[in-house]
């Protein structure tokens, strides 16, 4: 029969996406809570950002030990990870590997994507509908769609001209692109592109470089990982997830507490160096206050300059790479293999779009300050649609058939980033208004799939029928987010795709709470501890 004529099937949950987030959170309605749940995937495997993000270069800036789930020690111990920062094949592996051990590919149903997703009030469920034309019913519907996971590709007039090949490396082919002999212009300098500049430009005949931001950049100094390291790694298994779940960032070492004014230059300048020789997102922790002071922060940013200036042997190219208009770090501070290094090959050419943007594509190649670039393939590294996009496009009405788009079209509003007023039983892991994005992601998809899990339990066990955000929780959510964001850098960065700004007509609003995970977790704990207060229970 085909599926079309299928009968709505009906399930306890529907969770959609099967990344990080889904998978776990399948992982604790099905196998804690005995429900019956199915995850629908796009994709064909499991994975999600990762199953698609798998462009050259494509690695986890999170280190490897951290990256990963923390909830299970079995887990933990019987993975091993090869290098300190995994590369997008081993993460895969990775996944599988989880996958596996905890029999999850028989709930989920790959090959799947979500089109509409409507709250039946009369009957209090979800009614879920899929390209294939299959119809799902469920209790509660659980987004585990991810934050970065709805391409941007600029509208630029001509792109359908263009005679050679184009990717954006969020939908990157899964059988690779061979850039042998080819001449690539890239677009985009965020931290995808970041990894990208270094990989391409080994390859390719000649790879421009279409810079409309310059970005900071920190090396990460990726390596293998040592016999030695591995074994502390498993001994010290309770140290890491204790440091990783009670700290700002979730990451496995903490924020130096101390002000970068407090030090003299030189000891300043050596702590850099340090954290410079060390490499990787434990840069940004090298003083308390590189994200809440300006004066603090440019000691930081002065000191990246500087080694720009010094890596990049051309000065015009190295002004230009280092001629940067943000604070460090108010951006997703990217980190990198060789990237300024790779703007002193004969290959490579860096070009300024902020001063005259990209005018069109034409079928040879991309036009801009009136000349013509010719290329062979384009790369986009121009990001995503985020935090939003993945929900947006979902299709989801709550009650009286409200669009999501409808309800969120002054900029996304939820309670705690967990729920949205208006869509009752509705579940958004990682959704605008959690820490997600500022925080290593594996540390708050636990958190918020464990929150959710207590939650349906609490739900099923008093018997209630409905849980709704109310609009007032929602409000204060919303203005406790925008606080936390104002009492850091964060939104001075007018381009940042955290407030919406990459994506033309976009509502500008600071998404992701900038008040740290630990914080976080204890107000979505309290709010459990009290009941739920907040939402509207039913
Ligand atoms: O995207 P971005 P990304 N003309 O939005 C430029 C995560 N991530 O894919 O800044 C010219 O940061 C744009 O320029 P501007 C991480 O959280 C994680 O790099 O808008 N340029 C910018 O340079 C990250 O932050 C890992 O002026 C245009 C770039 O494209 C997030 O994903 C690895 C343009 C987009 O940068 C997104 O990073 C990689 C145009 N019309 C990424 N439009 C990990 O390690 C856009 N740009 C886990």
């Amino acid at each position: 029969m085909p599926d079309t004529m299928m009968p709505a099937e009906h399930l306890d949950a529907v969770i959609i996406g099967a990344g990080f987030s889904g998978m776990y959170q399948l992982h604790l309605l099905r196998d804690k809570l005995g429900l019956d749940v199915r995850v629908l995937e796009m994709g064909e495997g499991v994975g999600g950002t990762w199953y698609w993000n798998r462009y050259p270069g494509a690695r986890c800036d999170s280190e490897s030990h951290s990256y990963c789930y923390m909830f299970s020690k079995e887990l933990q111990q019987e993975w091993e990870w090869s290098e300190r920062y995994p590369q997008q094949p081993e993460i895969m592996r990775y996944m599988n590997f989880v996958a596996e051990k905890l029999d999850l590919k028989r709930s989920i149903r790959f090959g799947t994507r979500v089109t509409g997703a409507r709250y039946d009030a009369a009957a209090n469920l979800w009614r879920i509908s899929t390209a294939r034309g299959q119809s799902f019913t469920a209790t509660y519907l659980i987004t585990a769609v991810g934050c970065l996971s709805t391409a941007n590709v600029p509208k630029i007039p001509g792109l359908e001209s263009f005679e050679g090949d184009w990717y954006h490396t969020g939908e990157w082919p899964h059988e690779g692109v061979d850039f042998t002999g080819k001449r690539v212009g890239q677009i985009g300098t965020g931290s995808t592109g970041i990894q990208a500049v270094p990989v391409i430009a080994a390859q390719a005949k000649h790879l421009t470089v279409f810079q409309r931001t310059a970005n900071y950049s920190v090396p990460a100094h990726n390596a293998p990982l040592t016999p030695e390291f591995k074994q502390w790694v498993k001994a010290n298994y309770d140290h890491l997830r204790a440091v990783m779940t009670s700290n700002t960032n979730g990451h496995p070492f903490n924020i130096s507490q101390r002000s970068a004014l407090d030090a003299d230059p030189a000891e300043r300048e050596a702590l850099f160096e340090q954290a410079w020789a060390k490499g990787g997102l434990q840069f940004r922790a090298t003083f308390g206050d590189i994200l809440q002071s300006l004066e603090a922060n440019a000691t930081a940013a002065e000191f990246i300059k500087r080694k720009i200036r010094s890596i990049v042997k051309d000065p015009a190219t190295a002004e230009l790479l280092a001629d940067i208009d943000h604070p460090y770090a108010a951006k997703r501070p990217p980190i990198d293999s060789h990237y300024f290094e790779t703007f002193n090959r004969d290959n490579v050419t860096l070009v300024d779009v902020r001063k005259a943007p990209i005018e069109r594509i034409t079928p040879r190649g991309i036009v801009t300050g009136g000349r013509e670039y010719e290329v062979d393939i384009i790369v986009f590294a121009t990001g995503f649609d985020a935090m939003t996009g993945p929900l947006l496009r979902l299709n989801i009405e709550g009650r009286d058939g409200q669009p999501l788009s409808e309800a969120w079209a002054a900029g996304p509003r939820s309670h705690l980033g967990l729920q949205v007023p208006g869509f009752p039983n509705m579940f958004t892991i990682t959704g605008p208004g959690s820490p997600s994005v500022l925080c290593n992601m594996p540390v708050a998809i636990e958190q918020h799939a464990e929150w959710i899990a207590d939650c349906i339990a609490h739900l099923r066990a008093h018997g209630i029928a409905r849980m709704e955000a109310t609009a007032e929780a929602a409000d204060s959510w919303v203005a406790e987010v925008n606080r936390a964001a104002e009492a850091t850098l964060l939104p001075q960065a007018s381009s940042s795709w955290y407030l919406g700004a990459n994506v033309p007509g976009k509502p500008r609003v600071f998404m992701p709470y900038a008040g740290g995970m630990a914080h976080y977790a204890k107000i979505c704990a309290d709010v459990a501890a009290r009941g739920y207060e907040g939402f509207a229970l039913t």
